[in-house]
């Protein structure tokens, strides 16, 4: 196979026919978005979207991309003058589009004056964020943790380039999160505050006029690329190789709060809804399908498998997928009109089963402590107040405090998540009788809105003797 890489020049030369591509004169667009964290999911996603839009005749939401800690990306995609592929995977096969939204990738520790100059310029109306959930450097009872939020933050950058915006007397900027947190926006909002009130806080009343932070609700499932992906890739090219190549399935979904400071590429004519509230769409996201993905990975872990379509196949799994969804979770969602919860939970054990799309439980299992405040105890502590126990996240819970004491680690490497070193200490000082409350406690290391009792801690220590 050839070494020659996608970018403009070999596109048009090579032409390879199988794949569709952007419909616009790149050059000729102006950069309205910086994105932070240019992962797989960005890619596949809200730069998707944009391609599509300005594919139907938007025009200068061009997107420069930043990545707060490695040089990967920007590898990966500078070469390639960002030009990138996306390929939907399903039973059904296959099928891959060329997306010419992105122009640059800067690598903010190596060009922090590049990233600033970038939020300032005049032509950027929106700054957007897949940093995952421990990029938001919170604290345990949600505030901004000071510590954590230092020059290598966002929200280091953020402050010095809306200052400049400000003192050059340019329109504030749409922060737009697109993390699975729950009310990103106002949480985005919050622990900008926060930061300015500490560093910059004669900023703070242009910040909170100019500025908007939207909540999104965001769905597309995106698992990490592989050198098999890649080269598959390369087969649907002619030859031609793309390193940022990202694979995901068909479906795709985007709910955004309409409340935007300054303009907004047309997202709406191509899938995307402009609501008044994400807050139906997001809690059923992030409870059902977020909820049983983590479920699905611990448990599936635990029973050997790799992939969520191997656990969600699996007889002894699968009623658990269920039970979560429709028996524990939905019932404590209010839905939106129209929204329907029960054909929610269909389609999602669908998309689970998608053999094609090589999902790695592992991927999912990263950052538990991150994740199962917003997936798991937010709705064990909604049940709690019915008196209902809820089995299939109590399953969930065990597993997860198994893989956070390192069971997994033989296979798959040491746990990764931000406190697994304090994970590990509290098991070792409290062991299986005192793990629930060291972690789940009023004084326990994640923030639990649920608060378990006694016969609870009983039963969850059973099961981690079992
Ligand atoms: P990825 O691993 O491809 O990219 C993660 C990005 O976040 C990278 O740019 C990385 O440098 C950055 N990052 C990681 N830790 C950080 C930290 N402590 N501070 C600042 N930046 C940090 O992951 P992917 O798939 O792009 O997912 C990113 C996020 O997007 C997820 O955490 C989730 O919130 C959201 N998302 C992902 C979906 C998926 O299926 N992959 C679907 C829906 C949302
Ligand atoms: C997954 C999500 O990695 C995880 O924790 O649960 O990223 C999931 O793939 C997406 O939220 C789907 O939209």
């Amino acid at each position: 196979m050839s070494d020659l890489r996608l970018n403009p020049f070999t596109l048009t030369t090579f032409a390879p026919a199988e794949a569709e591509r952007y419909g616009y004169d790149r050059d000729a667009q102006a950069c309205g978005i910086v994105h932070f964290g240019i992962g797989a999911f960005h890619r596949a996603h809200q730069a998707w979207y944009t391609d599509l839009a300005m594919s139907a005749g938007d025009r200068d939401w061009g997107i420069i991309g930043v990545s707060l800690r490695s040089g990967e990306v920007a590898h990966q995609m500078n070469p390639q003058e960002g030009l990138y592929t996306v390929t939907e995977r399903s039973g059904e096969g296959a099928r891959t589009r060329i997306i010419g939204a992105v122009k640059q990738v800067l690598v903010a520790p190596y060009e922090p004056d590049e990233v600033v100059a970038a939020l300032a310029a005049p032509q950027t109306r929106i700054a957007s964020f897949t940093i995952t959930e421990k990029g938001y450097c919170r604290a345990k009872d949600g505030s901004l943790d000071l510590e954590l939020a230092g020059d290598e933050s966002v929200y280091h950058y953020l402050a010095l380039g809306l200052r400049r915006r400000h003192d050059a007397g340019l329109a504030g900027l749409t922060l737009l999160s697109c993390d699975n947190l729950a009310d990103n926006g106002k949480q985005l909002a919050r622990l900008m505050q926060q930061y300015l009130t500490r560093h910059d806080s004669e900023l703070l009343a242009w910040f909170e006029a100019e500025c908007t932070c939207p909540s999104s609700m965001v769905d597309r499932i995106v698992p990490a690329t592989t050198a098999e992906d890649r080269d598959a890739v390369a087969e649907t090219l002619d030859g031609l190789r793309d390193e940022a190549a990202v694979m995901t399935e068909p479906f795709s979904q985007w709910v955004i709060e309409d409340k935007f400071a300054n303009g907004r590429p047309s997202w709406d004519n191509v899938g995307a809804e402009l609501v008044e509230d994400v807050r139906p769409y997001e809690t059923a996201k992030l409870r059902m399908l977020n909820g049983a993905h983590s479920m699905l990975a611990y448990v599936g872990l635990a029973h050997g498998h790799t992939y969520v379509h191997e656990a969600v196949a699996d007889p002894a799994i699968r009623p658990l997928a269920e039970r979560l969804m429709r028996e524990e979770a939905a019932p404590t969602i209010a839905a939106a009109p129209g929204q329907d919860l029960s054909a929610y939970a269909d389609d999602l054990l669908k998309r689970f089963a998608n053999p094609a799309l090589q999902h790695r439980l592992i991927q999912i299992a990263m950052d538990g402590s991150q994740k199962i405040p917003q997936r798991w105890l937010e709705t064990l502590a909604a049940n709690q107040i019915n008196g209902k126990n809820c089995t299939a996240i109590l399953a969930g819970i065990t597993a997860w405090l198994k893989h956070a004491r390192g069971d997994n680690e033989s296979v798959w490497g040491p746990v990764d998540d931000p406190i697994t070193d304090a994970l590990k200490a509290k098991w070792a000082s409290d062991g299986v009788g005192g793990i629930v409350k060291a972690i789940f406690g009023e004084k326990g290391l994640v923030k639990s809105a649920w608060q378990p009792d006694i016969p609870l801690h009983e039963l969850i220590a059973r099961d981690l003797e079992a």
